[in-house]
């Protein structure tokens, strides 16, 4: 690639921010408030689109329902347009309700699975009211002892669920499956890894696609390689990017270990999973899921955001004819030195360059902080209830 391609598809990716991260969070132990935090969804939209105007590639931010629940929705596409960018994946909830103690759309009693499936239906009229093109669905579904239920059963009753939502799904609309392996279910998850949603997917069609929460895996799981076999699949969705130390700890993606985010994205370059036309034209997702429980959110954001982005441009250096030459003639630390060239580059000139050819300051953290929009937002945001995760 020629740094002219590598500017065109720096360019050219596109980057899609939760509204979740701009309320309050934290964990089971204390969720800290920040001044300033959105009331409503209206106003997480609003900072959504600070986190585009600085980078220039955050087109979409993700609702998360019922937490963005609003009268309107074609109101709240509108305010997004407004603001220059547009509403991205739904994230579907059934994990939130007394009802599902016992799972959603895998629980024993058939009442509690309708109420379950019917949320994810109505979370394909939100994204017929505002033009999203894909339903996230993440369950918290699994048991916590042995022999506390049929785990083929559940599985069966999953099935079931998937395929009327499947049969629901509009043209140009799609369904991502994410697995976890634990939590909040510690002895089995009903969707606890890519095998288990690749299977789902597989039996559904080319709608239903597997999404990749980079926190959502035992220690040490090469997630590279999942990436690589779904890819080759033609069943990679997207990606639910954040950091984990330890568990599932949602810190900013690229932070922990910008070589494992650099790997993957190197596999998702190899795969071709930076080509828009991939997957019917809706091409592969690169969402961000993560929370700043303690650092302020806006520019936690813009962070992550650039954090992709030099990942991205390192795995867009690395020399394929090299590597490729080095593969073929089994020389192993020519083809390791390829890929570790590429990684050992500061791209921060490059993507200096980048944004300045797009009209954006070159350094968006810094223009952020000059913009006066973090004091603004806390002068004007006061009364009402704080947004936050869970609420
Ligand atoms: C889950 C999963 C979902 C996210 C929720 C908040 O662990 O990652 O994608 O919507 O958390
Ligand atoms: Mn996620």
């Amino acid at each position: 690639m020629d740094m002219q391609d590598v500017k065109a598809a720096l360019k050219a990716q596109q980057i899609e921010v939760p509204s979740w991260a701009f309320g309050n969070s934290g964990t089971r132990f204390k969720v800290f408030t920040q001044q300033g935090v959105p009331r409503d969804p209206f106003e997480k939209v609003a900072d959504a689109a600070q986190v585009n105007r600085y980078t220039g590639v955050v087109p979409r931010v993700s609702l998360h329902i019922p937490w963005d629940g609003v009268a309107d929705y074609a109101e709240l596409a509108r305010h997004a347009a407004d603001l220059g960018v547009a509403i991205g994946a739904i994230n579907s909830n059934v994990f939130q309700d007394d009802d599902y103690m016992l799972g959603s759309v895998t629980h024993p009693d058939p009442r509690v699975r309708r109420k379950a499936t019917d949320h994810l239906l109505a979370c394909v009229d939100v994204m017929d009211a505002t033009g999203s093109q894909e339903l996230k669905l993440w369950f918290s579904d699994g048991t916590n002892y042995p022999g506390q239920d049929d785990i083929a059963a559940r599985q069966d009753r999953l099935a079931q669920s998937l395929a009327e939502v499947y049969a629901r799904l509009g043209e140009g609309q799609r369904f991502l499956l994410e697995y976890k392996l634990f939590e909040p279910a510690f002895y089995t998850m009903d969707v606890p890894d890519w095998g288990t949603a690749y299977a789902h997917c597989i039996a559904l069609g080319d709608k239903a696609k597997v999404v990749v929460d980079t926190g959502h895996h035992a220690p040490g799981t090469n997630i590279e390689f999942i990436v690589a076999v779904l890819l080759r699949a033609g069943k990679l969705g997207g990606f639910d990017f954040n950091s984990r130390f330890y568990a599932d700890d949602d810190l900013m993606v690229g932070s922990a270990d910008p070589f494992q985010l650099f790997r993957i994205l190197w596999e998702v370059r190899r795969g071709n999973g930076f080509d828009p036309s991939l997957n019917g034209g809706l091409g592969v997702s690169f969402m961000l899921d993560q929370c700043h429980n303690i650092e302020p959110k806006i520019p936690g954001q813009i962070r992550s955001v650039m954090n992709v982005q030099e990942a991205t441009a390192k795995a867009l250096l690395v020399d394929v004819e090299a590597i490729t030459a080095a593969q073929a003639a089994g020389d192993v630390l020519g083809a390791n030195a390829a890929l570790m060239d590429a990684y050992n580059t500061d791209v921060r000139p490059l993507l200096r360059e980048v944004r300045t050819d797009l009209g954006l300051d070159p350094d968006p953290m810094a223009a952020y902080a000059a913009s006066g929009y973090a004091e603004k937002i806390v002068a004007e945001r006061v009364g009402g209830n704080q947004a936050g995760w869970g609420a």
